[in-house]
């Protein structure tokens, strides 16, 4: 029986995909810590369980929450990955899938959102993409179920005889693959998880993969080894951080990856959110815009809607509201019960 782990950036269609793969969920609880709904399916073709992990951009996690994905890997025990890509956002959903490849496991590619990706104008040269990460990559239409079938099948191949992958190997830099080989080196037996991943991931700054290595390791080692190494980082390429470095060596491998296999089709002229997120999410507009907007809704708010229609709705409530009530009582009512308590002066 194969286990495997269903993974993607949120709202890429892991979801639908796993419908599809599995009919239903077999089971649905939380996982340990968080309330993340945990939920398992088995294969409609019986060979085994998927798992639907939450969506996450990287295995670097910013809350409890996000590091669900990273926990499974750290303690569970899988046959393979089933990594969701969304196509039309190709060079942001390669950031997860380098991290998955780095860790070693079986991994499949599912290329979804295809017909999103047309309809802006791209192609993505699946063969291209399956020789440069060498990985299996198929594409598919998770809300119809195309392709899917041929997935499930791949995944057999990847998972069923618990074979290892080789990992993914980018090149670093010789300061932190000198670092990363004195940490791998180091990091005990017991701990039976890939030792380079593990590795980046403590370089990258993982809380997971930190608390993990410092509950089994001596952690004076392991922070001078990080400090020193960010230093000779900084010193050299400038960049700020360990983290950044890491960044921006993946960024840099994805975007060679997909300038080859990324096809423009058509010129497709911008769509006006396009436009619109274009200037609202600028490094230096954004926050001048958000301000003005603010300024706009408060003022909105106080001034130049608020008070005026608070004032009408008042003047019409004590005005002609409270006049037609005052004399439909007068009218209505016995005078020498109404007269005593609110009509005394008239
Ligand atoms: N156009 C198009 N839409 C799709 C495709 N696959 C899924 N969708 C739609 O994308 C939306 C998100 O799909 P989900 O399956 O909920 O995605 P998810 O990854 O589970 O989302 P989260 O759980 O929120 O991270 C839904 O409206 C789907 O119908 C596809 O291939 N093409
Ligand atoms: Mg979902």
């Amino acid at each position: 029986m194969i286990s495997v782990a269903l993974a993607g950036n949120p709202n890429t269609g892991k979801t639908s995909l796993f419908n599809i793969l599995t009919g239903s969920y077999e089971y649905v609880g939380n996982w340990t810590g968080v309330t993340v709904e945990k939920k398992v399916g088995v294969l409609k073709s019986k060979r085994g369980h998927l798992i639907d992990l939450p969506g996450i951009y990287s295995l670097n996690p910013l809350s409890r929450d996000e590091g669900v994905a990273t926990q499974f890997l750290l303690s569970e025990d899988f046959s393979a990955i089933l990594n969701i890509v969304d196509a039309s956002q190709l060079e942001r959903n390669l950031y997860l899938t380098v991290q998955l490849l780095e860790y070693g496991k079986p991994v499949v590619i599912g290329l979804n959102m295809m017909d999103v990706a047309e309809k802006r104008g791209y192609k993505v040269d699946e063969v291209k993409l399956t020789s440069l990460l060498n990985v299996p990559i198929l594409p598919i239409v998770a809300r119809t179920g195309t392709g899917c079938d041929r997935l499930e099948k791949m995944l057999g191949y990847s998972g069923e005889d618990g074979r290892k992958a080789e990992p993914l190997m980018i090149n670093y830099g010789s300061v932190l693959e000198g670092a990363v080989k004195t940490l791998a080196a180091k990091i005990p037996g017991t701990i039976q998880l890939p030792k380079r991943w593990l590795a980046l991931q403590f370089f990258e700054g993982n809380a997971l993969v930190k608390e993990l290595l410092y509950s089994q390791m001596d952690t004076g080692w392991l922070e001078r080894l990080h400090t020193e190494t960010e230093e000779r980082i900084r010193f050299e390429t400038k960049m700020k951080s360990l983290h950044q470095h890491i960044r921006q060596v993946r960024s840099g491998f994805i975007s060679s990856i997909v300038s080859e296999a990324l096809i423009r089709t058509k010129n497709i002229e911008h769509t006006f959110t396009e436009r619109v997120d274009q200037i609202v999410t600028n490094k230096f507009l954004g926050m001048p815009v958000f301000l003005l907007f603010m300024y706009v809704t408060f003022k909105l708010t106080f001034d130049w809607l608020g008070t005026p229609l608070s004032d009408m709705i008042d003047a019409f409530l004590t005005g002609p509201v409270t006049d037609t009530l005052q004399s439909l009582l007068v009218a209505s009512a016995p005078r020498h019960l109404l007269k005593p308590l609110c009509l005394r002066e008239s």
